[in-house]
């Protein structure tokens, strides 16, 4: 077992049972003219942690250790899309409309794609979720479950909707769950400190976060 230092105390880990779940860096949310963008949010901040997940990633692949992506992503049909989903807003453009990366939050454009920085390679799980949380209409549970996953790391975006949501989800299914602090970003920088005080009040009440530099000391990398 490996102690990180974490808020709001130290965090456990089984080497043998720990997964990072790296949440939707895709360039929908980051790059400009896509789906973040249209909802009317700077983009600017979020690309600023891409050094940092991309160095959460040499660390778990020099470990061993599995890596799952996610991306928010719907069928080319829509047919994933609950009605509710594409109507919610006043943006003039909408879940499935054409942008300047092809169809905003669709499978397979090229807005949809992960970063380059931080794309999967080869042996990495990735996921398509309809949803904000990625367990939800997924099968991430029953791959995890399948390697004896107890223990889950994530980083991504964004704080306060993807990766809280997806950290809620998996502490009621009974994983710990540890936020890298530096490797999550939100377009509101007061959403990202009050999720992160959300998550680790309470004693932990949703799971703990630390830098990743802690991490990277504590596990050896
Ligand atoms: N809008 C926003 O902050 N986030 C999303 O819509 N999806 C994710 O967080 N991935």
């Amino acid at each position: 077992m490996i102690t990180v230092p974490a808020s709001p105390y130290p965090y456990t880990l089984d080497p043998a049972r720990t997964a990072l779940v790296v949440i939707d860096m895709q360039r929908d949310f980051i790059e400009p003219g896509g789906f973040g963008e249209a909802l009317g949010n700077d983009v600017s901040r979020l690309a600023a942690i891409v050094p940092t997940v991309a160095a959460l990633l040499a660390l778990f692949r020099a470990k061993g250790w599995p890596v799952v992506h996610t991306r928010e992503a719907h069928r080319p049909d829509l047919s994933d899309l609950p009605p509710a989903k594409r109507a919610r807003g006043s943006a003039p453009v909408r879940i499935g409309d054409g942008g300047p990366m092809g169809r905003l939050l669709v499978r397979g454009e090229p807005g949809n794609a992960i970063l380059p920085a931080v794309a999967p390679i080869p042996g990495e799980i990735e996921i398509d979720k309809p949803g904000k949380g990625a367990f939800y209409a997924t099968g991430l549970q029953e791959i995890l479950q399948a390697r004896g996953i107890t223990h889950l790391v994530f980083a991504g975006v964004t704080t306060e909707v993807c990766v809280q949501t997806t950290m809620r989800e998996a502490n009621d299914r009974g994983y710990e769950g540890l936020l890298v602090e530096d490797a999550t970003e939100s377009y509101f920088p007061h959403f990202k400190a009050g999720a992160i005080e959300m998550i680790t009040a309470q004693g932990g009440i949703v799971g703990w976060s630390t830098p990743f530099a802690a991490l990277k000391q504590a596990v050896g990398g």
